[in-house]
């Protein structure tokens, strides 16, 4: 079916491949890993955990006005008269990202302990938190993780999570099957660093463009209160475009070997983030000349 991208709509299959069958087997839990680039489990968090959380964090956007008056708090509904539709107040945002309740579910025992068994040590977890309140009409462009997050191990992963239920029209996340053996663009791009480099971060604003240079092809699927998705630093993704009028809530955090080295922008008290990329006075190089330097 065709679904909206940032700018485009595109074919879109709503079939990714459940793996909660195989939590007891890290072995296999790796093999797919490595085969997909992805893995869904369905049902990892208790369903009243993330619900718990889903409400505190909606308190919380409400009391900045963010939801339409005299509705209900659960239903999440954006406030039209809201000046911010997109997520930038909340990533990071301690005030959110430090709450017990949402911490209880990213560095909670389902999540912590899944890593611990599926990369063999004790796991670590940035304590930057990716925390989106998307409103209508936001999108996440297409990228890959490493350029945002590389400097340490790249034996790292990206943990989706959404804070209540998420349908097709509230923009849940989309890979691009296959894209994490897309070589040539790991052996450029892949190698980038927002920044050091200043390139845009995304790596397309087209999704058939990239199926038809490189192959592959796009999935989603909904998600229900207590799912979540990890996926390879490689695995090529986006978010499509909320089209509902409510608010779609979902944090997206990373998780290594605790013994292995891990980005410095994202680890501490207060991660220093992004330094360079998009701060006042960057000058970011287009998109299309990283693309011609890099010959993808
Ligand atoms: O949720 C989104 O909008 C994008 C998520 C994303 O890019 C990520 O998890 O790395």
């Amino acid at each position: 079916m065709k679904l909206p991208f940032l700018h485009h709509e595109t074919d879109v299959s709503t079939d990714l491949r459940e793996s909660h069958d195989m939590l007891d087997n890290p072995k296999a839990l790796r093999e797919r890993m490595t085969a997909d680039g992805y893995l869904l489990l369905r049902g990892l968090h208790e369903r009243e955990t993330v619900l718990t959380a889903r409400r505190q964090l909606l308190e919380k956007l409400s009391a900045k006005g963010m939801l339409a008056p005299n509705t209900p708090l659960m239903a999440g509904i954006f406030n039209p008269d809201y000046p911010e539709p997109t997520s930038t107040g909340s990533m990071g945002n301690k005030a959110l990202t430090r709450m017990p309740a949402f911490k209880a579910v990213v560095e909670g025992a389902p999540v912590m302990d899944f890593f611990r068994r599926f990369l063999g040590g004790d796991a670590l977890t940035f304590d930057f938190k990716w925390l989106r309140t998307a409103g209508p009409g936001s999108a996440s462009p297409i990228h890959c993780d490493i350029v945002f997050m590389g400097r340490g191990t790249q034996n790292l992963y990206s943990c989706w999570t959404p804070f209540g239920d998420v349908s097709l029209d509230m923009g849940p996340i989309v890979f691009c099957l296959g894209s994490h053996r897309f070589d040539n663009v790991r052996k450029t791009y892949g190698k980038a660093d927002v920044d050091a480099d200043l390139i845009e971060g995304h790596f397309s604003d087209n999704p058939s463009d990239i199926v038809e240079r490189f192959g592959g092809r796009w999935a989603t699927t909904t998600f229900e209160a207590g799912d979540v998705v990890i996926f390879s630093m490689f695995l090529m993704h986006a978010s499509l475009r909320n089209t509902s009028n409510n608010i779609r809530i979902t944090a997206d955090t990373r998780y290594q070997l605790a013994e292995e080295p891990a980005d410095e922008r994202w680890i501490g008290e207060n991660p220093k983030g992004h330094y360079a990329w998009k701060q006042q006075h960057a000058e970011i190089e287009p998109l299309a000349v990283s693309r011609q330097k890099w010959g993808v």
